[in-house]
């Protein structure tokens, strides 16, 4: 399987993010993209590539144009002001503040369109952003092509940024650009599986009213984990889209069996859509050692996944999203991907 990786990840390094009472180191650093880009080499998984530039238009046809406009600005607007460090919001748009306020000053933006205090702009943000981006439509152009499976190790990641908001660490969604980018390049249906932790509420958001792009996600029930205040099962699309929303939320310390249930009802869903080609939007926090999230799967279980992936037999597109277990990620990651590329044929090594 071919990897399209940029080492342009490297220009954003969040400074630290609020936890839970106190400001914090960053969990998503840019270690976690190399860890892995050293288990493919040391695997021989397939080449890996660069990313091809593409047109913003691949963008904006997810994202609202005012907020990539802010993401490209937003540090240049913050430094001007004389302060230091990355731009954070100090407020947020609820209690039905006007959300239909798109300008106004950094703060008011950052209030409007930033949805957690986790996800800092820094002088180089975007340019790392869009190379993600990058990353996610070169493999989209792939597959397109007729490249049966590509994986896009994309750093920042994507799947909470929506049409007109960002946060979660992400501020362009990779996974939807790619499966617009497919919707656009001659696939009639597409479907996103999101096997993250959390939520891909960005994604949700992005699709929700649309009927030509399937989204399923199996994650944490947000009434206990990020983002919280979406991912629930009642959510299940609207209008055109309505059925074309799956969510299944599942309870702390969920382990392989329930997970490995859950996985076979979202795959059994997205072969009823009869999809042309399937956008995975790949976390591996669902690791029983991830230091942000409590779930419970082993390192072998995520060969276990790639296998069940593999199953529907589409042209599949991985989009890299979260996973904070360092010393694993490589190997928790590239076992998904072997898994699906034939595991009875290589022995990965699933332990350190
Ligand atoms: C701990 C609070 C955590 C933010 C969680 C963001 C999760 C990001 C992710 C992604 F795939 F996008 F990277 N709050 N201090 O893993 O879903
Ligand atoms: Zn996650």
């Amino acid at each position: 399987m071919r990897t399209i990786y940029s080492d342009q990840h490297r220009l954003h390094v969040s400074p630290g993010e609020f936890g839970f009472g106190e400001f914090v180191p960053a969990f998503e650093k840019p270690e976690r993209v190399e860890i892995i880009l050293d288990r493919i080499r040391e695997v021989g998984l397939g080449a890996v590539e660069p990313p091809k530039e593409f047109p913003l238009e691949h963008i904006t046809s997810v994202h609202a144009p005012f907020l990539i406009d802010f993401l490209r600005t937003a540090h240049a607007e913050w430094s001007a002001l004389r302060r230091p460090g990355a731009a954070y919001p100090i407020a947020f748009a609820g209690g039905g503040l006007r959300r239909d306020r798109i300008g106004g000053s950094v703060d008011t933006k950052l209030a409007r369109y930033c949805i957690d205090a986790a996800t800092p702009i820094t002088a180089t943000t975007w340019r790392a952003a869009l190379a993600s981006a990058n990353c996610a439509l070169t493999a989209a152009a792939l597959i397109a092509q007729g490249e049966s499976a590509v994986f896009a190790l994309c750093r920042p990641p994507g799947h909470h940024a929506g049409a007109d908001h960002y946060g979660g660490y992400c501020f362009l969604n990779n996974a939807a650009i790619a499966a617009q980018y497919l919707r656009d390049h001659g696939l009639k249906k597409v479907a996103i599986v999101d096997v993250d932790y959390h939520h891909g509420n960005g994604t949700q958001n992005i699709f929700y009213s649309r009927g030509d792009v399937y989204f399923v996600s199996i994650h944490a029930d947000p009434d206990f984990e990020y983002p919280f205040l979406l991912g629930y099962a009642d959510e299940t699309g609207a209008g055109a889209g309505e059925g074309a929303n799956l969510n299944l939320p599942l309870p702390e310390g969920t382990g392989w069996d329930r997970w490995a249930a859950a996985l076979d009802q979202a795959l059994a869903a997205a072969r009823r859509f009869a999809p042309d080609a399937v956008v995975v939007s790949l976390g591996v926090d669902t690791y029983r050692g991830d230091p942000i999230s409590r779930f419970r799967l082993d390192s072998e279980d995520f060969l276990r996944i790639g296998e069940r992936l593999a199953s529907l037999k589409l042209p599949t597109l991985f989009v890299m999203e979260g996973g904070y277990a360092i010393d694993q990620i490589g190997i928790n990651t590239v076992n998904i991907l072997q898994g699906f590329g034939g595991a009875a044929r290589s022995v990965p090594r699933v332990s350190a």
